[in-house]
């Protein structure tokens, strides 16, 4: 089998500053998406469902989060060889002990990987929306005798310049490439894409920064430590003297790595037919199965709600909304274009009783919310109004973020009775 032979690469994330303020308590791919994912179960059940079996999430630091989340989903049979291990950058007396950039991720964590037995390093994104076979793109690889190879995927002239792009032979290897080119460029850049793609003005062959590499080649790849990115110096170094394949996917693939496309992205899941398809039976997305109650609903008009389990709901409206895990939404509440990621979990009828708190889990009484991402395990009181959009500008304050009209509740905030912005 192929697939035995493959280890899997995922790289979880930089510093973070994009996504922040999700990624202010926890490492990025412990962000919560979906309702009831985190971003790490996308490359996992891509890979999964590939019959890979054995990956490493490579992370800039370690969160408890991730850490349950792994340890709480993915367990595998005591006979078989399947592993998701988290690798955290780490402090040597031979390193820095912060990732530089993808590829000097991968260098400090070579040594991890020699331990196993493989031939080729499928190298992964950790925050992308895709779902995605690797098994024909591994095949392809095998069949043209590559030593690289990248997943590629037509862009239009506007996107173009927030990716590596690239140009092929008639054969689909990789002639040239250059790392996010500034529009002046775009021209001389140009592939000839389908019949399909340049209807949608898709005339630009984008790198989706998913890898093969060869075994050897990555070794000898990651020895010169002045090459810390793979889309800045490795690629571009290497496809001159190394056979570097393209692989041409056209599905739905969407980079959710900053507030604004994984805002996007979740509210994409309430869409008649959504782009992303949670309900495919052959593509399963896995997570951890937390075995929640049923939601209870009551007297809500619901209109293209997405709503997960655990959640008790009395609100007036739901409109256009992801509604995470264990959420509660008061009375006479509406809720419109906004992802609520939920609670950890309930607070019991007794510990309410005793606390008496001022503003219980979730969203209060007579509550209107609309272009808001609310975090996990917020508090928002009764009659509090916040109405995301363009007309708000960038801002932070101690409990949330506004970026690109869109209001980031902050984890664990509370958001006082009467609130108003
Ligand atoms: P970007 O996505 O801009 O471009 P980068 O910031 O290097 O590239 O991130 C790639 C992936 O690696 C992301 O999942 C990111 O979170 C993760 N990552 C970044 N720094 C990391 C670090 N220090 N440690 C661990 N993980 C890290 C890349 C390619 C482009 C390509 C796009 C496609 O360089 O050529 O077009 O991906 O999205
Ligand atoms: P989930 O995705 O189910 O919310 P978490 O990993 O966030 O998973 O939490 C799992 C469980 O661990 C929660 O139901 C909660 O009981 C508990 N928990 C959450 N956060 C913490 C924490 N900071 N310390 C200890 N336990 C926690």
């Amino acid at each position: 089998m192929i697939n035995d032979k493959v280890l899997s690469i995922i790289l979880g994330g930089g510093q973070g500053t994009r996504l922040y303020p999700l990624t202010e308590s926890r490492s990025k791919p412990a962000v919560p998406i979906a309702g009831k994912y985190r971003l790490v179960d996308i490359p996992i059940s891509n890979c999964i469902n590939s019959d890979i079996k054995r990956m490493f999430v490579l992370t800039q630091f370690n969160s408890a989060s991730l850490n349950r989340h792994i340890k709480n989903t993915y367990h595998f049979s005591f006979f078989s060889s399947a592993f998701v291990d988290v690798l955290a950058a780490e402090q040597t007396p031979g390193n820095k002990g912060w990732f530089q950039g993808t590829a000097d991720a991968v260098r400090q964590s070579m040594h991890h990987f020699l331990r196993h037995d493989f031939e080729y390093a499928l190298i992964l994104s950790g925050d992308q929306l895709y779902q995605m076979d690797f098994n024909e793109m591994i095949q392809a690889h095998i069949d043209a005798k590559a030593e690289i190879s990248i997943a590629t995927i037509p862009v239009t002239e506007k996107d173009a310049t927030s990716f590596g792009i690239l140009k092929t032979d008639d054969h689909n290897v990789i002639t040239s490439f250059i790392e996010k080119p500034a529009t002046e460029l775009l021209l001389d850049w140009k592939s000839n894409t389908s019949k399909e793609m340049k209807k949608q003005k898709k005339n630009h062959l984008a790198s989706m920064g998913i890898y093969i590499f060869n075994r050897d080649l990555l070794i000898d790849l990651m020895k010169d430590e002045k090459n810390i990115d793979f889309g800045k110096e490795i690629i571009p170094q290497a496809i001159s003297n190394h056979k570097t394949l393209s692989y041409q996917f056209e599905g739905y693939w969407t980079d959710i790595g900053s507030i604004d496309s994984f805002f996007d992205a979740n509210l994409g899941l309430t869409n008649d037919i959504p782009e992303f398809n949670l309900y495919d039976s052959k593509q399963r997305v896995y997570t951890n199965a937390r075995i929640l109650p049923t939601s209870k609903i009551s007297g809500t008009l619901l209109e293209k709600a997405v709503i997960a389990e655990g959640c008790i709901i009395s609100a007036a409206k739901i409109e256009k909304s992801v509604i995470g895990i264990r959420s509660r939404i008061g009375k006479e509440s509406t809720v419109i274009n906004t992802y609520m990621m939920g609670n950890d979990e309930y607070e019991s009828l007794e510990s309410m009783e005793k606390r008496k708190p001022e503003v219980l889990k979730g969203i209060g009484e007579r509550c209107f919310i609309k272009n808001t991402i609310i975090d996990k395990n917020v508090c928002i009181g009764d009659d509090v109004r916040i109405n995301g959009g363009a007309h708000l500008k960038d801002e932070e304050t101690e409990n949330y973020v506004i970026k690109d009209g869109v209001v980031v509740i902050k984890k664990n905030a509370v958001i006082p009775k009467g609130f108003s912005l």
